[in-house]
This record gives C-alpha cells, structure tokens and sequence, in this order.
C-alpha cells in the first residue's frame, strides 16, 4: 500500500448525473456491501433519524417531526455503514504491522481496517500498537496528566460527541485547570459564531423547517449541499414546486444545486423528471462573496433611494430599519460610494447578473440565506458573512416566518457542543455556574483555539494531547510543520473508533481508547441509555443505539471520560462520575441545571418530536447585541486578496473541499460523481485558460507550491490537472490530501479558522500525462 493511489486507474467526464436519482440507491448498497454491513444496515437505516431511533452520524440537518418513511441520504447511510462494518483492527492486526509502516498508509486505507475493538498503547521498542486493559490505560494517563502543568494539556472535541459527553469533557477540562478545548467549529463555523452575535445577538442560525414552507426567496453561498446536507435537497424540491426562486453563489456548478431527483419519489425514479434547484447561478470567483452581496445591497440601495425620491414603494424596509436596526446610514454611504467596477472585479460576476439576483430578492416577502464552508474558511469570512446580515437585514429577513439567516453546520453535533460549554473563550462558558454547581474555581483565562493548538505544538509548548473523535492533526493546516511537532509531544490520546493519522503519526507516549458509535446499545448500570444532539436548526434530539457494539471491550465515551476524570483530578463530593455514567438521564438533569433557559425539563422533553428548540432570540427580534440593535456593520475592503504574496507573478488561488465519498477525513472510495472525477483524488481542476496559459494539458502531473513570503516550501506533489468549468485563476482539489498547502498563518480574521477556500499556490510541471505526448 502507497500513499498515492495508481494514476492509471483515474478517469474524468462531463456528463454527470442528478443527484439523488438511481446511482444514490446504488451507491448505498454498494457501501453496505464493501463493509459487509447489509444485515446491520437493514437494521439500522430505517430508525435514522427517528423518533426513539438515532440521529445520523453524518451531517447535522434538521432532522423533522414527521419523517419519510427512509429519513436518510445516500451519504448518511455510508456514514451508517462505514460505522457498522464488520471489518476490525483488533491486536492481532497491529501485531503484524509496526506503526512506521501505517504512516505510509492513505487515509482511505488507515480507516478501512475496520473498528478499533480494545485501547492499545504505543510500545517504543517493538514500534507497535499493544493492547492494554482499561484500568492500566485510565491509571497510566491520570499518573501523566497529575504531573504536567495544566496550561500545557489540550482537550480537543470533534463535533460528533453527544451533549451528555460534551458536558462532561468540558467540566474535565476546567476542573483539570484550562480552557483549552479546541474544537472541530475553529476548522469551520467558529467564524459564524465571531461574525452573528455582534450583528443579530445569536452565535447560531435562525430558521426552523417550518420556515421552508412559508420563505418565497432562498440564496445559497458556498454550500454543496447535494454531498453535504443531502436531505436538505427534498426541502429545496418541495420549494422549488412552489416556484421558489433560488440563487446559487458558488465557483463550481455543483450538481445538487443543478439538478435532483428524489430517490423516495416513485414517480420521479421511474421517469425522466429532475427538478432543477437553482433558479439562477452565480459563478464567484474564491473569496468574491463581500463583493458580490455588495452590488445587491447597491442595487436595493440605489433602487431604494430613486423609489423615495418618486415616492413610490420603498426597495428597503424602512419601519424595520429604524425601529430595530444600528448603523444603516453609515453601511448606506459606503455601499452608494462602492463603483461596480471593483464590484464586478473582486467578485467575477457581471453587474447585470448581480442586478437579477436583487430583483429577485426585492420582490421576495420572505428570503432566506444559507452559507457553508465557501464562505466561513475565508480570510475576510467574518465579513463575509457581516455583509449577508446585511443583505437580510435591508429587508426585515429576520425574525419573521420564512426568512432568516441559516449557518449550514457540520458534524451532527458540532452546534451542540458549543451549546454545553466547549470552547476556548471562557466569557462563552458558564464560569459562574460551574463554581456555584461544582465548588471548584473555573479557569478564566482564555484557552487556544485549533490555530494556536498548531502555533503552540510547533513551539513545544503542548504536553498531552487528548483527541474526543476526529483527526486533529490531518484536518488541521501545515502537515509538513505539524507533523514532526506531534511527534514530539509527551502524550497523545486519541478515543476514536477507527484508525486515522492522528493515531499512526503519535506523541512520545500514545494510548488510542476505542469507543462505542452512536449507532451502537449502550448498555450501562441502569439499562441501555439514549444521548441527545442538537442540529443546524437549533433543536434538540434524543438519540438510541440499536445495533450490537462492535466488540464487547469498547466503553462508552461517556465511560472513557469519567474514567479519564477520576485517575485524574482530586476527588470532588459534588460531581460523581460513575453515577453519571449509570444514568446518562443524571448528566441531562446535571446540564439543565447549568444551561435552565436552554435545557429545563431536559429529560422529559428530549423525545419531542423534531426535537426542542433553543432560544433563538433573534427568531423574535429581541437582539442581544450590546445596543440592543441588530447592526448594519460595513465592509472594509472587497478585495480578498489585498495582503496575500504572489511572488511569481501568477498565483492561482486554491480552494480544498469534500468530494461525494468522504466524511471528511474519512474517505469511503476515490470517486466524486457529482463533479466527474473518478478512481483519484489527487487532482486539481482548473480554468482551460489558465492551463493553456501555463502549456498544461489534461492529464499532465504537477506539483502545487503554496505562494509565501517567507522560505518555508509547502508543497504537495504529484496532482493531475484537469479541465473544470470554474472562473479564471481558481482551481480546487481535494481536503485532506491537500492541506500540507494550508499556511497555519491564512486564516480569516477574527474567528482563526484556517481559510482553506483560497489559498494561493503555483504549479509547477513534474511530467507530460498520455494525452500531452
Ligand atoms: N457527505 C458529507 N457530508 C458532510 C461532510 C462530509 O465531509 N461529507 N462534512 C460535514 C462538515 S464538518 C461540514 S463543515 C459541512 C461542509 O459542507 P460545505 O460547506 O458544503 O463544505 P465544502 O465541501 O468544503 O464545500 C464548500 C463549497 O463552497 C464553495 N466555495 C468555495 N469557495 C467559495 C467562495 O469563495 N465563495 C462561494 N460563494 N463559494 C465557495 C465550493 O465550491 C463548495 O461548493 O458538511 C458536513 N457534511
Ligand atoms: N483543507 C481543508 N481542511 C479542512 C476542511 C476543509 O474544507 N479543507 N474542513 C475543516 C472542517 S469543516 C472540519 S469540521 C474538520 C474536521 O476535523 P475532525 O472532526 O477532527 O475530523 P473527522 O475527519 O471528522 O474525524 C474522523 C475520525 O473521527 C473518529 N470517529 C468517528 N466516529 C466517532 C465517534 O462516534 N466517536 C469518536 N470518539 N470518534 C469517532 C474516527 O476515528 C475518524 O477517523 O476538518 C477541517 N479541515
Ligand atoms: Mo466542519
């Protein structure tokens, strides 16, 4: 096995098809079959995401009251069987291979070994994985953590933990003696939660489902929603068949947001039907979104400002502005004073085009806008997303029915984390509640986030490293310095269910403590337990394993951390980890004391059907701003790039995304259907012009450089090029495999999430593919 898979087997085309449709169900079995999951898969499918049954492991979209009889997506249920296979790394498998030899192994490969079944420590002198009993595991940590200095330890969260194991983890941490809980959400939406509390006072999303039914206006930037909420593609449809218009502001046509076919519709299975989702499409170009928002807002502004001068109807909604909003006049001079010659240069898209998309909006009573990751991994993503708060606030867009802003999350429970305390800044964490509940003093100083996790592993300055899910060091920025600095740390504990390189790359001391999934009983002290997760929607639901656990010596992460907590900390009469353990319903009733607005009667409420609601009181137009007022905040430049190097003259700008088979650093197969890229993801797919200008032809191997100002060489070899309909100057491939290209310092300002949507590269020619010769 080789880190690069064959080149010979790759094959590209344009042709593609809808998605949903046939090749959805195909897929699905296909993947149930590759992981030998189809009796488990039969099983489980039917109770995704349903009441009593569990919430889906893959992405975190409203999951509704009243489902369909199949309330999954073809990504979902690969999501379900990749967690349900019956292949295992189990002792005997690291016996045979030293852990030297599983670095060269690819992501793909490092995770279809299968379950992890017991915890397994690093062992220096055979350079292999060995089992360990749990009690050694749990004593041999807490002995490490008792001696170092707490300031030096990093408890990093990916999204998937439930609430009750969130909680938890972040009560470890502070009585432990840090904030350091960098969490999946700084790779991600952590921009979203700089950028909405200061405009509309909520650090999440402000609409519901039930917002679909009434919006009559939905713009969509930077989301490929047909590979990463797919179940959102039925909400689309049922608008679309009320003639909803919807506009796409994306650089790729990406096929879900083009053309879908229901795989529950019987009709639409067994005709040629296919409904087409975007009703206009906006090709930006990387990083062009303050821009292009800007010549909306200058086309309502100016629509606006005529309509008053005539007396006729107002373009803006003037009672809303005054009696709610801060600083329009100030956001209204800019916008008058902004030419359309830089608007149309910074964004790629002509006035004309961006002047429908305002009539469109103009003439919506109720709009809503969705952005994901195009958008928030941007250097300029805080105010990115400032001017879409904007757009939305110029017409009253929130806080009424059908309208809202609407943050299209990641992991299933990465919103919900956040909601329970994990996070790096102790001014969002319930300090106050904690000493009053636990009678111990929090932490108040601020912990690091991903970015400063890197920055402080590079300086030596980390000595444990604790991992709940996810696959720090492959999903950060920087392989190429990160790696070695990992190496170099104390500790690393990784509670994961497969393998991944976070666990093949190790610290000086490695333990790796396989959990149970989600999808798997539970069984404890007080009978089988249930969790909770909370969506992209703000709602909360409860959350049952049905499937047997994929070996008897897995622990629950809840039992992982109470575990972890009682050979570490002093012992405290108020927080009683083993009963929490017995009765995850004590954890619930533990996390509505601190958080009562959010989570009273949490035990009686969690089988709500659609799950409960958070407050949301933006949803209300009471803003919990610090004036009190939604705010109109400007931008301070439209040009992306102002700051970025381009030594040679002819810098492409790189965006890193997710293919159709992958979560992200796990990856199911080598196929992307939706964008036709198949048997390799080591591509980069570029502008014709940009390649003929640089004599590159289809199918020829370069190396990307990353563009720097400074001499460290960033580089990932051997890419294939591709033609690709996308503007001049950008290019994409894939994430992770590109992030060794990823500078830890290109982030977006403000929130530090690492800005993998444009990062500047050159190519370099390594040889001529066939078609060139
Ligand atoms: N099946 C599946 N589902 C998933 C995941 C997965 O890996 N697989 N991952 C989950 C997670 S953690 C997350 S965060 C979400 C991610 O879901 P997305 O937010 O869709 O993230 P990406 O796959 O990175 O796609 C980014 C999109 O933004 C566009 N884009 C890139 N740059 C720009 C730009 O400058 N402007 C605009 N307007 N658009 C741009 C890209 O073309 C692409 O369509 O999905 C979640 N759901
Ligand atoms: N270049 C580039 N880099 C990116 C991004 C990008 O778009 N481009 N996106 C960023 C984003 S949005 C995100 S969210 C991060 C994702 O970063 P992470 O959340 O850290 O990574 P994942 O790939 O989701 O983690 C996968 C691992 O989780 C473990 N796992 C799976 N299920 C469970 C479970 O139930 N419990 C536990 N304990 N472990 C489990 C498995 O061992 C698996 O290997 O990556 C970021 N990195
Ligand atoms: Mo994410």
């Amino acid at each position: 096995m080789s880190q690069i898979d064959i080149p010979e087997k790759a094959h590209f085309t344009d042709d593609l098809e809808p998605a949903g449709g046939w090749g959805s169900l195909k897929e699905v079995s296909t993947t149930l079959m590759e992981q030998d999951a189809v009796i488990h898969g039969m099983q489980a499918l039917p109770r995704q995401n349903k009441l009593h049954g569990f919430a889906c492991v893959s992405c975190s979209w409203a999951k509704p009251a009243d489902p369909h009889a199949f309330e999954f997506c073809e990504n979902g249920a690969k999501a379900t069987a990749w967690e349900l296979t019956s292949n295992k790394a189990a002792p005997d498998f690291f016996l045979q291979h030293t852990v030297s030899e599983l670095e060269s192994w690819t992501d793909y490969e490092l995770e279809s070994t299968g379950r992890l079944t017991k915890p397994m420590r690093y062992d220096a002198a055979s350079d292999k994985y060995l089992a360990v009993s749990w009690d050694e595991v749990f004593a041999d940590i807490g002995a490490e953590l008792r001696t170092m200095e707490p300031e030096k330890v990093v408890f990093y969260a990916s999204g998937r933990a439930s609430l009750e194991t969130s909680y938890m983890y972040q009560l470890l941490a502070r009585m432990y003696g840090n904030n350091n809980l960098p969490d999946s959400s700084n790779m991600c939406h952590e921009t979203t939660s700089v950028a909405l509390p200061r405009s509309i006072g909520v650090p999440v999303g402000t609409i519901g489902l039930d917002d679909f039914q009434k919006t009559d206006c939905m713009l969509f930037f930077g989301h490929n929603t047909g590979t990463n909420a797919p179940r959102m593609l039925h909400q689309l449809q049922e608008a679309r068949q009320r003639d909803v218009p919807i506009i796409t502001v994306n650089p790729i046509r990406e096929r879900g947001m083009v053309a879908f076919v229901n795989p529950q519709s019987p009709v639409q299975m067994l005709t040629p039907d296919q409904t087409c989702i975007s009703t206009q499409y906006l090709q930006i170009i990387l990083g062009g979104d303050t821009a292009a928002a800007m010549g909306i807002a200058k086309w309502l502004i100016e629509a606006d400002d005529a309509a008053r001068a005539s007396n006729q109807t107002r373009v803006i909604d003037a009672d809303f502005i005054a009696e709610h909003t801060h600083g329009f006049e100030a956001f209204a001079d800019k916008v008058r004073a902004t030419g359309w010659e830089d608007i149309e240069r910074f964004s790629g898209i002509a006035r004309s085009e961006l002047a429908q998309a305002a009539q469109t909006y103009a003439r919506a009573e109720r709009a809503i806008i969705f952005y994901g990751m195009g958008v928030t991994q941007q250097r300029e993503g805080v105010q990115h997303i400032d001017m879409l708060t904007n757009l939305l606030l110029l017409r009253g867009n929130i806080g009424k029915p059908g309208a809202g802003i609407c943050p299209i999350r990641g992991h299933s429970n990465v919103q919900g984390q956040r909601t329970v305390g994990i996070t790096e800044k102790p001014e969002l964490a319930p300090i106050e509640k904690l000493r009053e509940q636990y009678g111990f003093e929090p932490p108040t100083k601020k912990g690091m986030n991903t970015v400063e996790t890197c920055e402080a592993m590079l300086n030596g300055e980390v000595a444990a490293f604790i991992g709940l899910g996810g696959n720090f060091l492959r999903a950060a920025p920087d392989h190429s310095l990160t790696e070695p600095a990992w190496r170099d740390i104390p500790l690393t504990v990784q509670i994961l269910t497969k393998l991944n390189r976070s666990a093949v790359v190790h610290g000086r001391k490695a333990y790796l403590l396989p959990c149970l999934g989600r999808i798997e009983t539970d069984q404890q002290e007080s009978g089988e337990q249930a969790v909770t997760v909370e969506d992209s929607t703000g709602r909360i639901h409860g959350s049952k394993g049905l499937i047997d656990p994929a070996a008897n010596t897995l622990l629950s992460e809840p039992a992982i951390i109470a575990g972890l907590a009682r050979h570490t900390l002093e012992p405290n009469p108020r927080v009683n980890w083993d009963a929490w353990v017995a009765d995850y319903a004590s954890i619930r009733d533990a996390i509505a004391e601190t958080f009562p607005e959010t989570f009273h009667d949490f035990n009686n409420r969690m089988w709500t059907p659609g799950g409960f609601a958070r407050p949301l009181p933006a949803r209300e137009r009471i803003w919990k701003t610090e004036n009190g007022k939604a705010n109109f905040i400007p931008p301070a430049t439209l040009n992306p790039h102002a700051e970025l190097p381009d030594r040679s003259g002819e810098t492409l700008r790189l965006m890193t995304t997710r293919g159709d088979n992958q979560f992200n650093t796990t990856v199911y197969a080598l196929d992307d259907r939706f964008r036709g890229v198949f048997g390799t993801r080591r591509v980069l797919l570029m502008n014709k012009e940009d390649m003929k200008k640089r004599d590159l032809h289809a199918g020829d191997f370069v190396t990307a450089e990353t563009e720097s100002d400074n001499d460290v060489t960033r580089r990932v070899e051997r890419l294939r090029v591709q033609p690709f309909d996308i503007p001049q100057g950008c290019v994409v491939g894939y994430f992770p495999e590109l992030n060794p290209l990823v500078p830890l310092w290109h982030h977006a300002k403000g929130s530090k999430v690492p800005a993998y949507k444009a990062i500047p590269i050159r190519l370099i020619l390594e040889y001529r593919g066939a078609e060139s010769t």
